[in-house]
Formats: C-alpha cells, sequence, structure tokens
C-alpha cells in the first residue's frame, strides 16, 4: 500500500524507517553533488538539505531519494524490510497488472491544490530563487532538471507522456532539455517542429520519487505515466490544467513550470555527468523551453537525482531493481521456461550487464536464453553483456557469478550480437559518428548442456549441510561469522 500523498508524506515516511538525514549549511555549488555521489557508494538514507549557502531558508532539496532497498519498498507500497530479491520478484508480477490496470485511472483534473500557492507568470517568472547544483564537475552547467518529470502531449492522439529527461538551468526563465532520439517525449517534440509549430511542454522539479520512477521508465507507448501511477495507487492523480498549454501538472508537486520550445530556438546544452557513469554525450545545441508560468508550494523541494558511475547515484540503485523486474518479465513472456533469477547490476547502469540464472532443461536453454534476454524491449537499448548461469549460482552475487564464468565458460564460444540498438551516450562509440550501434556479448557460463551431469562437481559442501554447521557452531564465533 502507498502511504504518501506527496514529497512530505513520502518524507515523513521515510524518516519514521529510519530513512532519512536532515542536512543544513551546505554549498550546491559541487558540495550537494559530492554527497550524493558518497552516500549513494554508501547505500545511504535520503538527504533532505535545507538553509542552503545562498538561498532561502526553506528552499530546499531531496537526493538520495531511492539509493536503497528500504526506500524503494516504500516507495513502490512494498513490505520495507523485504529484501532485493523478494523486491524484484514482487514487482514482477505487479508490473504486468498496473499496464493494465492503467486505463482504469485517468488522472483527475481538480480547481485547487498546493502547488498553486505561489504562481509566477511571463516576465515574473525567476527560477534563481531556487538552489540548482552545480552537481558534478565537468558539468557544462546547473541542472534544475535531475529527478524531473517532463509533461508533453502526442499532436496527433492527445496521449500525454510523462519522461525524465535532464534539464539545464540557461537563466532565470529559460531552460534546456536533452531527449534522446525514440523516447516518446522526442517523438512528441519532433511531431510539432516537423510541421514548423511550437511544442508546449510542463515540467515538474519536485515530485514524490513514485512519480519520478515511472517517468523515468519505458512505460508502454500509449499509457500516461500518470495513469500508470493511479493503477499503482488504486486512484487517480489529482493534477492541474496549466494555464499556459493546459498540459496536466500534478496538484500536489512542489515545483513546476508550463512553457513553449519553439522550433527554431536553439542553445547549447550539456555536457552532464550520465548513467554510464561518463559523459558520452558530449553538449551541443538542443531546443529550450521559454518558461511562460511558474508554480511552487511554499518551502519548495526540489528532487534531485544526478546520474553518475554506478551506486553513486540513486538512479544506479532503483533502476538495478526495477529493471530487473521489467526484463524478467519479457523474458517469460517470449516463453522462455524455468528462469530462477535476474539482476541487472547497478556498475552497468543496469543496462551493460545482465545475470539469468535458468534451470537448463533442454539442448540450446541457454543460448535462446541468453539472445532474447539480449534484445527484448527492456533488454536492448545500450547492452553490453549477458551473462547465462545455472540455478546453483545466485544472480545477486556477482563473486558466485564470476565464479561461474571463470570455471563454466568457454570464451570461444560466447556469441556476438553485432549492429544492436545503441546511442549517443554509449561511451564506447567514438563520437562524431553516423553508427549509433554496438555489440553485445553473450556469456554462457553454465555447465555444457550435453555433459550436464559429468560436469566437475563443485567443491563446496551443500547448502543443508552448511546451515547445519552454521547454526550448530555460530554462536562459537563472536558475531563473525554473519552469513553461509
Ligand atoms: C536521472 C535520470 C536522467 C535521465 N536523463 C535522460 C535524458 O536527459 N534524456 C533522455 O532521453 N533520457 C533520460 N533518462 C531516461 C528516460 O527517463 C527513460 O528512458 C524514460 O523511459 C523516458 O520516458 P519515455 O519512455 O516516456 O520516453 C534519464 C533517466 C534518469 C533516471
Ligand atoms: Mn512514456
Amino acid at each position: 500500500m502507498i502511504e504518501f500523498n506527496d514529497m512530505r508524506e513520502w518524507i515523513e515516511q521515510a524518516n519514521k524507517i529510519g530513512e532519512l538525514k536532515v542536512i543544513e549549511g551546505v554549498d550546491p555549488n559541487l558540495e550537494v553533488g559530492t554527497m550524493v555521489q558518497i552516500n549513494g557508494k554508501n547505500e545511504g538514507p535520503a538527504l533532505l538539505f535545507d538553509k542552503l549557502k545562498g538561498y532561502k531558508d526553506g528552499f530546499r532539496i531531496v537526493t538520495n531519494s531511492l539509493g536503497n532497498i528500504k526506500t524503494v519498498n516504500l516507495t513502490f507500497g512494498l513490505p520495507v524490510e523485504q529484501g532485493i530479491r523478494e523486491t524484484v520478484e514482487a514487482l514482477r508480477l505487479k508490473a504486468g497488472e498496473w499496464s493494465s490496470s492503467a486505463k482504469d485511472f485517468p488522472s483527475k483534473p481538480v480547481s485547487a491544490g498546493p502547488i498553486l500557492e505561489n504562481v509566477e507568470k511571463g516576465d515574473g517568472v525567476d527560477l534563481e530563487k531556487f538552489p540548482v547544483p552545480l552537481w558534478h564537475e565537468l558539468d557544462g552547467g546547473r541542472y534544475i532538471g535531475t529527478g524531473v518529470s517532463v509533461v508533453t502531449r502526442d499532436p496527433d492522439t492527445g496521449v500525454v507522456n510523462v519522461g525524465t529527461y535532464r534539464v539545464q538551468l540557461h537563466d532565470r526563465r529559460t531552460v534546456g532539455f536533452y531527449i534522446s532520439p525514440g523516447k516518446h517525449g522526442r517523438m512528441h517534440r519532433d511531431k510539432y517542429f516537423a510541421r514548423g509549430e511550437p511544442c508546449p511542454v510542463a515540467m515538474v522539479f519536485g515530485s514524490d520519487p513514485l512519480t519520478y520512477i515511472l517517468s523515468a521508465s519505458e512505460i508502454p507507448q500509449g499509457i500516461c505515466e500518470f495513469d500508470y501511477m493511479g493503477a499503482i495507487r488504486g486512484e487517480s492523480v489529482p493534477i492541474i490544467e496549466g494555464k499556459v498549454t493546459g498540459l496536466p501538472i500534478p496538484a500536489n508537486a512542489e515545483i513546476a513550470i508550463e512553457g513553449i520550445a519553439h522550433p527554431q530556438d536553439f542553445r547549447f546544452e550539456g555536457p552532464f555527468g550520465e548513467w554510464t557513469g561518463t559523459y558520452a554525450s558530449k553538449g551541443r545545441d538542443e531546443p529550450f523551453v521559454k518558461v511562460g508560468a511558474l508554480y511552487y508550494r511554499n518551502n519548495p523541494i526540489l528532487l534531485g537525482s544526478p546520474p553518475s558511475k554506478g551506486l553513486a547515484s540513486d538512479q544506479g540503485f532503483w533502476r538495478a531493481v526495477w529493471r530487473s523486474a521489467l526484463l524478467y518479465n519479457e523474458i517469460e513472456r517470449a516463453g522462455i521456461p524455468n528462469v530462477t533469477g535476474l539482476w541487472c547490476p547497478a556498475f552497468g547502469g543496469s543496462r551493460l550487464f545482465t545475470i539469468v540464472a535458468i534451470k537448463q532443461s533442454y539442448p540450446g536453454h541457454a543460448t535462446e536464453t541468453g539472445h532474447v534476454a539480449s534484445q527484448t524491449r527492456a533488454g536492448a537499448y545500450l547492452g553490453r553483456y549477458v551473462v547465462v548461469v545455472d540455478d546453483d549460482i545466485n544472480p545477486y552475487d556477482i563473486e558466485d557469478v564470476m565464479w561461474a564464468i571463470c570455471t563454466r565458460s568457454d570464451p570461444k564460444e560466447m556469441d556476438i550480437i553485432k549492429r544492436a540498438w545503441s546511442g549517443p551516450l554509449d561511451p564506447r562509440i567514438r563520437k562524431p559518428t553516423d553508427n549509433y550501434t554496438n555489440s553485445h556479448g553473450i556469456i554462457y557460463a553454465v555447465k555444457p548442456y550435453e555433459w550436464y551431469d559429468d560436469f566437475p562437481p563443485t567443491a563446496l559442501n551443500s547448502k543443508e549441510l552448511t546451515e547445519r554447521v552454521f547454526s550448530r557452531w555460530k554462536k562459537h564465533m563472536g558475531g563473525r561469522w554473519k552469513n553461509i
């Protein structure tokens, strides 16, 4: 059950489970961003920054809202103490239900809401009042949109999309945004621009973390992420209709803008630290939004989630959990039997390295699994390695997986998929280029099926024996034996 209706209630809940720290007097110029990285690597609690250096008290930032399994569970409404594996399994079952019931929870227009507590229009708009950090040392500017929800409407179908696309603060009324080719928001914008028409855009800079997760997830085209959110909550999301664009803005959001991107207007955007842990896509001219209206609550809270290398960003953690669930689903839907576990670790940004465990059941089962895992919708984009392991290997234990690679794989039997879907964010593609494809390697770290039973047995005592001995002698070890 989801226990919060907005960011403030989420903060209360996080505090209740011991996953919130309030920190005062930090400098948004690189100090906040560095704390985010250190705290991320420690799978730390959510950080609520107040009294930021150079800004008004009460103008706050929340970061690391999804950097460990407790806060992820809280946000999805799952039992907080549940482990990563249980959460992936639970989300896998729920994701299918949510997609199909989203249509029953269309967002609900309301005439009032906390987001309307402060309204600025036209030349009165001033985004400089918010403590917008310089997150990473090599960034080309300050990014107001990291845990952001960018709202656009398909000019043909009227379907609304919500996507997390980075937003740079150019000046008090102007924000630049970068959307990769193929993303839903990009397709909307391209349609307007192809007709020479301006593209209306709304952006939410402070939402609760669940809204952020859904904005940054590949929800199927044609389903509005706000409706999907309604399906998870079991009730429609209340929205106000923006006065400039008519686009929906959650009534309980903290900070939002709306405005127009014009087809002829471009400004240099980037570079910005990316989820691969590099600056691969560099900077370039991109469209920007001239802000027509700014809305914010009293004592507003910006949601920050700057990408970085592996766990140094909370998006590394939560995406590992959520993408593992989605990919697991897709592989099963493709008809692969006896999948016993799947994990997309944070060091690969949840995309570049995927581990699938199977109970091998017929010749070619491992090959089929590896190729499908590499090429489903949730798995294909910017993938690199898929490792298939047997069901005695724990895919969540990288030491175990690497042992399987070392002892069960034969490099000459790896498969290579060529000309796969990649993009400008791939650090291994040298730019400029006209070829945004990469290759994917599939490592079969499994006992060969045809001599499975003859494969040298594992020289580790059985789980049953180990558990028995562990429970008998643990008490003699003065707390030094943590697990088996
Ligand atoms: C912190 C963070 C930042 C992101 N920044 C961008 C970005 O700048 N541009 C982009 O195209 N996708 C970005 N993404 C990925 C998209 O949010 C993701 O692909 C999402 O599915 C897009 O929504 P859509 O499927 O409705 O297009 C980012 C994701 C996260 C978690
Ligand atoms: Mn979408």
